[in-house]
């Protein structure tokens, strides 16, 4: 079920699409308040700078990266894992503001999952071209917390599929303000985002940025 609502320019889709068991995107979540988490993301990526990470294999990633919280996702010739500090520089990752908290919590509660409590947020952005190719999100200690996703600017088209890397892919689009909780069943369905397209966000550019926020300690 989804309303097309009107506010200010933009068409907001709003409402609940259940993907899988565990797997559940809530439409325009994040609208009501885009302005302050654009704002928190600006002041973390002054703090530690988005960068493009080289994968264990030597590959450098298309899309950059930052965290915020107590625990960040890294990736380098050393394999991927969480790190309480960044890397560059070495001091602790930038603190989980507030906005982004109260956020993921109340989604995660309102998909099922009362309770949850992040320790870290991983935050992607994608410029034209870039992906992610087909994984599983295993690196967080206990599997059994869900992962809370924010997507704001330009539109992605999301692939998920089944737990092993055979299973059939579906397609959905994400669109600035979605906000999707994955838990349960779905916690280790692989997972992509097909290359960037180019394109202009009226509040947020030629870009997409992507919250994901884990309970990975
Ligand atoms: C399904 N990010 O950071 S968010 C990632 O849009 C990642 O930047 C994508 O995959 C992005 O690891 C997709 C949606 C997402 C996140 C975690 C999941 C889907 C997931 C974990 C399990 C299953
Ligand atoms: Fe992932």
């Amino acid at each position: 079920m989804s309303a097309d609502l009107f506010s200010g320019e933009d068409p907001i889709q709003t409402g609940r699409e259940t993907l899988a068991p565990g797997a559940v995107i809530l439409r325009g979540r994040a609208i009501a308040t885009e302005a302050q988490l654009l704002e928190d993301i600006a002041r973390i990526s002054a703090a530690a700078p988005f960068r493009n990470m080289t994968t264990p294999g030597g590959y450098k990633m298309s899309v950059a990266m930052t965290n915020c919280g107590g625990a960040g996702w890294v990736t380098d010739a050393q394999g991927y894992r969480y790190a309480r500090n960044d890397p560059l520089g070495g001091a602790p990752w930038p603190a989980m503001p507030a906005s982004f908290l109260t956020l993921a919590k109340a989604a995660a509660a309102e998909a099922g999952f009362p309770g949850f409590a992040p320790d870290g947020c991983l935050i992607n952005r994608y410029e034209p071209g870039a992906k992610l190719s087909l994984h599983q999100d295993k690196d967080e200690q206990d599997l059994g917390h869900p992962i809370v996703s924010v997507s704001l600017g330009l539109p992605a088209v999301f692939q998920f599929g089944g737990l092993t890397r055979a299973a059939p892919v579906h397609r959905y689009p994400l669109l600035h303000g979605d906000v999707v909780v994955w838990g349960g069943p779905m916690r280790l369905a692989y997972h992509g985002i097909l290359a960037l397209k180019p394109g202009e966000h009226p509040r947020v550019g030629q870009i997409r940025l992507n919250l994901t926020f884990r309970h990975a300690l």
